[in-house]
């Protein structure tokens, strides 16, 4: 790289952060909201580390004005932030509690006051428990309420909303949720999960027909999927290569894509019993609508070698893994222990750009957790976070400068907030939240992506 030669993105590619309704909201009680899966499974004791709940995480729900103000400081041109089911409608189905929407109202009105671009998701995990108890995403019907339930967020925000996405992560929703239980609602059945998977998708496809019915032609409709590249040392763990690529990317992207499920995956999932049975005439149409763009939410890759033995129920013995070991992480770490490897991000956003062309894409999610400590002087310093914040702008902007249609970057995450299972203790935000006070701080990797976005361009 010549030295002075800063790395230009496009014009008009959109800088942005990303936040969820539950990991930042809190007043899980307030204005008619009904519980969540994440309630629940948050008040399991055990569930989640330090035993951390959904209350009062951020407090976004009454401080929004000064968080809309932190993204405002920081130029930020879009926020991408959900929206939660059970505040709208507290039982999943049935009738709309207009305090839950109020709040969205108010904050898409401060939203668009700044001129930031709303980016809105209508599912970030948070599903009415009303649902769970009666099935779940296992259950059909889910995907049914889903839909009516994303026509009518759509509906009432439509004239200040032009960016949708469905699910977040659907992967994690089946198999976090319904196969390993380490996620809400900690379900431990593989079948179960693959059913999730499936109407999850299903859910999407109703919901994408229901909102490009009603939606005006300049909204832009999308799903986000957490796409990890597969790496193994041993050329010969090409089989396992193969497996975990197929559950994790391709079983999402294909159907997605119109090209249904991947015909490795159903043929080693077979074993599980026919729960392809769930996948009923027409369902393969509705998931194949076509999207405007979809968003790529990248951490870290996934390594793997061969195994002799089938595993035990761990986060790692996911349906159709068989003969597949999941390796620890190498190289340089985050706090959070996950890989830092931005070089098998580029190549992820390369393969995307080959394998599944004519979608422009956005990536949705990217960050790393550290422990964070303020100064004397009141600042955050957080080398490690901005060091892993450049590699992978630069895997990025190289991905773009090789003809991959990426289309902007919004950072995980706004704020530190409820991080699922780790609870409070894994801080991936750019503004740093004091949990027993509510202070926020913008750490010095806040300032440098606001200077990044800024000038719409790398420092080399
Ligand atoms: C994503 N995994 O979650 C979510 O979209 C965010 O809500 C979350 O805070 C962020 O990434 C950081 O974790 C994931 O185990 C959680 O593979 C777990 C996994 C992937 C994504």
């Amino acid at each position: 790289m010549t030295t002075g030669t800063a790395l230009r993105f496009p014009a008009g590619f959109l800088w942005g952060v990303a936040t969820s309704s539950f990991q930042i909201e809190g007043a899980t009680h307030e204005d008619g909201r009904g519980a969540s899966i994440w309630d629940t499974f948050s008040a399991t004791r055990g569930k989640v580390d330090g035993g951390g709940t959904g209350d009062p995480a951020c407090d976004h729900y009454h401080r929004y004005g000064e968080d809309v103000e932190l993204l405002a400081d920081l130029g930020l041109a879009a926020y991408r932030f959900s929206v939660a089911w059970p505040r709208v409608q507290p039982d999943g189905r049935g009738p709309v509690e207009r305090r839950g929407l109020d709040f969205y109202d108010r904050l898409l009105d401060r939203l668009l006051d700044k001129g930031i671009e709303p980016v809105a998701t209508l599912y970030h995990w948070d599903l009415p428990q009303a649902l769970e108890d009666a099935g779940g995403w296992p259950n059909r019907d889910t995907a049914h309420r889903f839909a009516e339930y994303a026509a009518l967020v759509h509906a009432r925000f439509a004239d200040r909303v032009r960016m949708w996405t469905t699910l977040n992560e659907p992967w994690c929703s089946a198999f976090l949720g319904y196969c390993s239980g380490i996620h809400a609602p900690g379900r431990q059945d593989p079948v179960a999960a693959l059913k999730a998977a499936h109407h999850l998708l299903l859910g999407h496809g109703l919901a994408m027909r229901a909102l490009r019915a009603q939606a005006p032609s300049d909204h832009q409709l999308s799903i986000v999927l957490n796409l990890s590249p597969v790496l193994a040392e041993d050329p010969s763990a090409g089989e396992a290569v193969r497996k975990v690529d197929g559950l994790q990317n391709r079983f999402f992207l294909d159907p997605v894509f119109g090209r249904g499920y991947p015909a490795d995956v159903l043929a080693d999932t077979a074993w599980l019993g026919d729960w392809q049975r769930v996948v009923a005439d027409g369902d393969l149409d509705l998931i194949a609508t076509p999207l405007d763009w979809y968003g790529i939410n990248y951490y870290s890759p996934v390594r793997v070698s061969l195994a002799d033995e089938p595993l035990a129920v761990t986060p790692g013995n996911l349906p159709g893994l068989r003969g597949v070991r999941m390796l620890e992480p190498r190289g340089q770490l985050t706090g959070f222990g996950w890989e830092q490897n931005a070089d098998a991000f580029h190549t992820l956003l390369r393969r995307l750009g080959r394998d599944y062309p004519g979608v422009p894409m956005i990536v949705t999610e990217n960050g790393s957790a550290f422990p964070d400590l303020i100064s004397p002087q009141g600042t955050v310093e957080d080398p490690e976070r901005s060091g892993y914040l450049v590699d992978h702008l630069r895997a990025v902007h190289r991905a773009v400068d090789a003809g991959v249609d990426v289309r902007g970057y919004l950072a995980w995450s706004l704020l530190d907030n409820f991080e699922w299972a780790a609870g409070y203790g894994q801080r991936f935000g750019l503004v740093h939240v004091d949990f027993e006070t509510q202070r926020r701080t913008i750490k010095d990797s806040g300032r440098l992506f606001a200077r990044i976005a800024a000038e719409n361009e790398l420092p080399v």
